[in-house]
């Protein structure tokens, strides 16, 4: 299991950070076997001295970056490197405190040098990963430091998500060294630093870990915390909750225990409460024991106070019924691929408040933190996935790939495991789960889970059949993904109900667990209009909405819906995809489509009814 905790890296008192972001030298590896890097050891020297570079934006994916389209479509190992000067004060304080390097998301895997030393490598796609390098820097003060990063962005049966390389051997139709790359999941495989490289400091004694567990006795919050410390035997420990105006709330001297919090303002979903999203902020201070009792190391974790249960039917949040009314999402945007943008982020929480919704499922891969803590902040209901998705051969459910699955909820828990807009965790999408090997599988994974957090719900999407799906019985919550009159019956929407309502019947009529529709919808170009409607117009959209929707009403069961998807998204290339997927309420360009204003009224007036 993994080592330690990996707390966001905030600034405090007694933090420093310094964010890596801009223009990085690059180089793809197009040699054959796309071990050049490897063999010639670009890391020894500055990446110009071995070969042509260009300038490459960090964070962003580098796809969409240049006019080249063997860039575009490149597998294999790239090759980033900054050069920085660090702070002197940061040298000096290598002797007593750490400097750690941090990748908030590289796709797929990665290894980094500093100095021409490796220090780490990772695997996975949509996780932070850090490392301590104080030693290396202690050797090379005052001197320009050198940080190479190579990614590898091949998929294997064994990754997450999974994938393969097919060479074509076949010399009257394909050049030598054809291949092609198959995928099973429905979003571009973008690649590169997706998410902001960071330095940052902390003391030699520190705070390396928090986790808090919420619970409510009546209008009383109760915190169970505890912090993980280390680089000494010998510190206390000041743990302070602070509401919005910074007045004390409650107060703690252990490393563990609970605070308990009297008329508590509890944390709510967006429309369900005037003030949704109220955020305490845990205060986590070690003092020195000997001596004047001096402040070590301060940081400081936003809190929400909030429970999820479900009961029946129902998933209660604070004790309340909560209806997800939401969507699913991708990173994706023109240029920067799924490189994180402050702008679009923004604009994104924007448009989804302006939709009424109140939750989203992060299909199909953990998003990033900068996201997740606007979540937290708003109070939208997160329905947090790992990058399970695409598992549809046999051998992903060996034990290889299961082995890798625990390790990555392990990496998803470890990070969310404290953000209050997190109400459950999904472990896959759309899998195989029909297949005989995937029981035992989704029984390890799921439970595995529970035991890494029992405070939340767990569930993965099926589109199996309900006979037949192998996992179902582990889920707390199914989760469905179905689309009546696309992809069957393509242009019947008399079909929708009729189906629909059998899909939802059938399901809980086995296994009486409460069910939330995960995708529906249906591709849409805006400005084709058509009367009466036909396939891929905005009129068509609208109206497969609306039959759904008239289905939902009908269930009790049906504690939620998710349109697939809040906006159009770049997918590979094929025959049913223009320039990627089109099922987006709001264009790639965050544009409203008709059905956007569909949704709009819906989702207000599902606010108002709860
Ligand atoms: C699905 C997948 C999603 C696809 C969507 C579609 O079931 O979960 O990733 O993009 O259908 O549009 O086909």
């Amino acid at each position: 299991s993994l080592d330690g905790g990996i707390l966001y890296p905030r600034e405090t008192p007694t933090r420093e950070l310094k964010e890596l972001s801009g223009i990085w030298s690059f180089r793809a590896d197009k040699s054959p076997q796309r071990d050049k890097g490897f063999q010639e050891q670009w890391y020894k020297r500055p990446l110009s001295e071995t070969g042509p570079v260009i300038d490459m934006p960090v964070p962003a994916s580098y796809n969409d970056i240049t006019q080249d389209i063997s860039l575009r479509d490149f597998i294999g190992w790239v090759w980033y490197e900054k050069e920085i000067w660090l702070p002197s004060r940061w040298e000096e304080k290598t002797a007593s405190s750490r400097v750690m390097l941090r990748v908030g998301s590289a796709h797929y895997f990665s290894v980094i040098w500093v100095n021409g030393i490796q220090v780490m490598e990772h695997e996975g796609g949509h996780l932070p990963f850090e490392t301590e390098i104080s030693n290396i820097l202690k050797d090379s003060a005052g001197s320009l430091c050198r940080i190479t990063i190579a990614v590898n962005n091949t998929l294997t049966l064994h990754t997450l998500p999974p994938g393969t390389i097919q060479f074509m051997e076949d010399g009257t139709r394909y050049p030598k060294g054809y291949f092609v790359q198959n995928i099973e999941f429905d979003f571009f495989n973008y690649a590169g630093i997706h998410r902001p490289v960071v330095l940052y400091t902390t003391p030699g004694i520190y705070i390396d870990d928090i986790t808090v567990i919420t619970d409510t006795d009546g209008n009383t919050g109760i915190i169970n915390y505890v912090v993980s410390v280390v680089g000494s035997e010998s510190y206390s420990v000041s743990v302070t909750l602070r509401d919005r105006q910074g007045q004390v709330a409650a107060h703690g001297v252990e490393t563990s225990g609970h605070l308990v919090v009297p008329d508590a303002k509890l944390w709510w979903p967006y429309l369900m409460h005037e003030d949704p999203g109220y955020l305490y902020s845990l205060e986590v201070m070690i003092l020195a024991k000997n001596g004047n009792g001096s402040v070590e190391d301060i940081y400081v974790l936003p809190v929400g106070i909030r429970t999820v249960h479900i009961s029946g039917d129902q998933f209660l949040i604070n004790g309340k019924p909560f209806y997800f009314h939401g969507v699913n999402k991708h990173e994706d945007y023109d240029v920067r691929g799924k490189g994180l943008d402050w702008s679009l982020i923004v604009k994104d929480f924007n448009l989804l408040k302006w939709l009424g919704a109140n939750s989203f499922r992060t299909s199909h891969y953990p998003y990033a933190e900068e996201i997740m803590d606007l979540c937290d902040k708003y109070g939208i209901v997160v329905i947090d996935e790992c990058p399970g998705v695409g598992i549809k051969y046999a051998e992903s459910f060996g034990n290889q790939s299961l082995n890798h699955h625990l390790t990555v909820m392990e990496e998803l828990v470890r990070r969310d495991k404290n953000r209050p807009s997190v109400v459950m965790w999904s472990v896959a999408n759309e899998p195989a789960s029909q297949l005989p090997a995937a029981g035992y599988y989704f029984k390890t994974v799921i439970g595995y889970t529970k035991q890494l957090d029992p405070t939340r719900p767990v569930t993965y999407v099926s589109n199996a059949n309900y006979e037949h799906d192998q996992g179902a019985p582990y889920v707390d919550v199914i989760c469905v993904n179905s689309y009546f009159s696309w992809y069957h019956d393509a242009g019947h929407l008399e079909v929708i109900q009729l189906q629909l309502n059998n899909q939802f019947d059938l399901w809980y009529e086995k296994y009486q667990k409460p069910m939330i529709q995960s995708e529906y919808g249906a591709d849409t170009i805006p400005g084709f209009h058509s009367d009466p409607p036909l396939m891929f117009t905005e009129e068509y959209q609208r109206i497969v909405l609306e039959n759904y929707h008239a289905v939902f009403d009908q269930k009790k069961f049906v504690i939620g819906e998710l349109i697939w998807n809040f906006a159009d998204f770049m997918t590979a290339q094929s025959v049913t995809r223009v320039v990627g997927n089109k099922k987006g309420i709001f264009t790639r360009q965050r544009q409203p489509k008709s059905s956007a204003y569909i949704l709009r009224d819906r989702y207000l007036k599902l606010a108002n009814s709860t």
